[in-house]
């Protein structure tokens, strides 16, 4: 299979996670005899510093023209310290998703039995956990519009949707449910907002077209305490672009860490492939961040966006193995214990790109 990517690394970790994500699709391609070309783009606070746009022309002309993204993260402490800079980082990736049409986001949520005792969640409740969220990604307060009144004391962001929004993504949601336990939670504040009823009555119509698919429909507020409580209740969990990027936060820690989730991003243009956290300036260039999730995003990338189901297996057992032969980056290791081989960065990614080519 012939086929191009657009590498965009980012800011902070981005760019020491994604060599990994890279590398691993390299050696993927070498493997199993298919034609992988690498370009590379800027976005974010890089791309500010090069350009004064966090979303450079140039780079979104490359995302359109490739058959996939494979993203590392944006931020900087600069912009979390300063709330009254304008041009900031998130734009970048807030308006790729916007025109590339990319309205669903997967986040797996993959837990790895080696990982259990990662986890702060008693490894009994977690056990045979296995949730995939469905993350609405160009609506909500993210893209409604933003206020400040003149004496700069009062601010209001518009929380948004469109029917036709919450539809599109509720069919990919209930026909990944059909192809896995048949459950899907629909998570909303249907209590409180009138964007939450138009989604959950939305919702309920959709629903009449997978009576194969039991749905239930779930508060925010209950959902984050079902999450842990009982993680095992959920199987599809659909939900808005705010709530979702909260919930799957939390869920991480059923996974052991941020450092462990990828995601997925589809819709009308080419995928986009990301780990879900962000940029962890304070970590960055210190050897310490996790490049498991990049790798992850990387299988996602072959399952999702090529349909290449064995190469995607092959990435995520190949992790699995080196989870099993206890070699751990520092986020994922159990600092009471000395039983396993905490590794940095660089060390996580060779040791994944050896026991691949065993
Ligand atoms: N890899 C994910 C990432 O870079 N996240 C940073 C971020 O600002 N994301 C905004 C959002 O998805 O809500």
């Amino acid at each position: 299979m012939k086929k191009n990517i657009l590498v965009i690394p980012g800011d902070g970790i981005g760019p020491e996670v994604t060599a990994w994500g890279k590398a691993a699709l390299e050696q993927i391609a070498t493997a199993f005899g298919h034609e992988f070309t690498f370009d590379e783009a800027l976005m974010g606070h890089v791309a500010i510093e090069a350009t004064g746009n966090p979303l450079p022309d140039e780079t979104l002309e490359k995302a359109k023209k490739s058959d996939a993204i494979l993203f590392g993260a944006v931020g900087h402490a600069k912009y979390d310290n300063d709330p009254s800079l304008k041009v900031r980082p998130e734009q970048g990736l807030l308006k790729i998703r916007k025109e590339l049409g990319l309205f669903a986001n997967l986040r797996p949520i993959l837990l790895f039995d080696e990982l259990l005792q990662a986890s702060s969640i008693k490894p009994e409740i977690l056990k045979g956990t296995d949730i995939l969220f469905f993350r609405e990604l160009t609506g909500d307060v993210y893209f409604g519009k933003k206020t400040r009144s003149e004496d700069r004391n009062t601010a209001s962001d518009l929380m948004i949707y469109h029917r036709y929004e919450v539809e599109r993504i509720a069919h990919k949601a209930y026909q990944a449910a059909q192809q896995r336990n048949k459950r899907l939670c629909s998570v909303d504040k249907a209590n409180v907002l009138e964007s939450s009823r138009l989604w959950r009555e939305t919702v309920q119509e959709i629903a009449k077209q997978y009576p194969d698919v039991e749905t239930e429909h779930m508060f925010i507020d209950n959902a984050a305490m079902q999450l842990i409580k009982n993680p095992k209740k959920f199987d599809v969990v659909l939900t808005a672009n705010l709530f979702g990027d909260i919930l799957t936060d939390e869920a991480s820690q059923i996974a052991g860490s941020m450092g462990m989730l990828a995601s997925a991003s589809v819709g009308e243009l080419t995928g986009f492939y990301e780990p879900i956290h962000g940029s962890a300036h304070d970590i960055a260039g210190k050897d310490l961040a996790n490049p498991l999730a990049s790798i992850l995003s990387a299988a996602l990338l072959l399952e999702i966006g090529f349909g290449l189901k064995e190469e995607a297996k092959l990435l995520v057992d190949t992790i699995d193995q080196v989870l099993k032969e206890g070699f751990r980056t520092h986020d994922i290791a159990d600092q009471s214990t000395n039983r396993f081989k905490v590794l940095g960065t660089a060390e996580m990614g060779k040791l994944v790109l050896k026991f691949l080519s065993q």
